[in-house]
């Protein structure tokens, strides 16, 4: 069975955790929104009566849905025994993937400090005043985090061995902030080694590699999450 797998189209954006762990574990799926446009997408989502989606992504499966990106990771892992399978390391990974989208939704307020529904010209002073705290004070206390959660583990990966879906999400993680604060993150990249190292180990992973070369991976731009105003960054 391919699962119908739906996120905005154009974007990498929050649907790329869900992707890169589709393609790492080998699960089936289509891309519907890419297939169909994001028009059909917000059909599908007005149509599920019984567990809708608030937003994308999402898993479409027998008329409901999974939603919330930590949360369809954790029940892919579970569901296709994807990943540490004990009790300790279930839990461990669903909490740094939560951490994970803190992060994640940090990044996008860095743009939209005031309102979802406004445009960046709108609220550019705001968003150089949060552009500021989130340099200065966000990502090294998340990245030190992280840091410090790899340090502590025997092995290469963030719940020791194998690799799990919070590696993949760790490396994206990167990806997008390299793309969005590459000054920043130049700076940055010395005090974090093992973060780094675990970014290389991922971006080597054998079960990525077509997946990374492939028109099915989506270029980071100026609609996403992650997005790079030069005027927000700063070494
Ligand atoms: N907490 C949710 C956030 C989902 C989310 O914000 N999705 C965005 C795209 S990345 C969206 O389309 N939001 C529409 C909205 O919030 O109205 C998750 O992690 O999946």
């Amino acid at each position: 069975m391919a699962y119908d797998f739906w996120y905005w189209p154009t974007i990498p954006g929050r649907g790329e955790f869900v992707r890169l762990m589709l393609e790492a574990c080998g699960i089936p799926y289509t891309d519907r929104a890419r297939d169909k446009g994001a028009d059909a997408m917000l059909a599908d989502m007005a149509d599920h009566a019984g567990g809708p989606a608030f937003a994308p992504p999402y898993l479409s499966i027998d008329g409901s849905t999974v939603a919330q990106t930590a949360n369809i990771l954790f029940y892919l892992a579970e569901r296709h025994q994807c990943g540490p399978s004990g009790m300790k390391s279930r839990y461990w990974l669903a909490q740094l993937q939560l951490t994970i989208m803190d992060l994640v939704a940090e990044a996008h307020d860095v743009h939209h400090p005031i309102g979802v529904g406004l445009y960046y010209e709108d609220q550019k002073a705001e968003a150089l005043r949060r552009a500021a705290e989130f340099r200065t004070d966000r990502i090294p206390k998340y990245l030190g985090y992280f840091e410090r959660a790899l340090i502590a583990e025997r092995g290469d990966w963030l719940a020791g061995a194998p690799w799990s879906y919070a590696d993949l999400s760790l490396f994206h993680l990167v990806e997008g902030l390299r793309y969005a604060f590459p000054r920043r993150m130049a700076t940055l990249a010395a005090q974090y080694p093992a973060v780094v190292a675990l970014h290389d180990r991922v971006a080597a992973l054998p079960e990525l590699q077509d997946y990374l070369a492939s028109d099915r991976r989506l270029p980071f731009n100026q609609d996403d999450v992650f997005r790079h105003y030069p005027e927000l960054d700063a070494p």
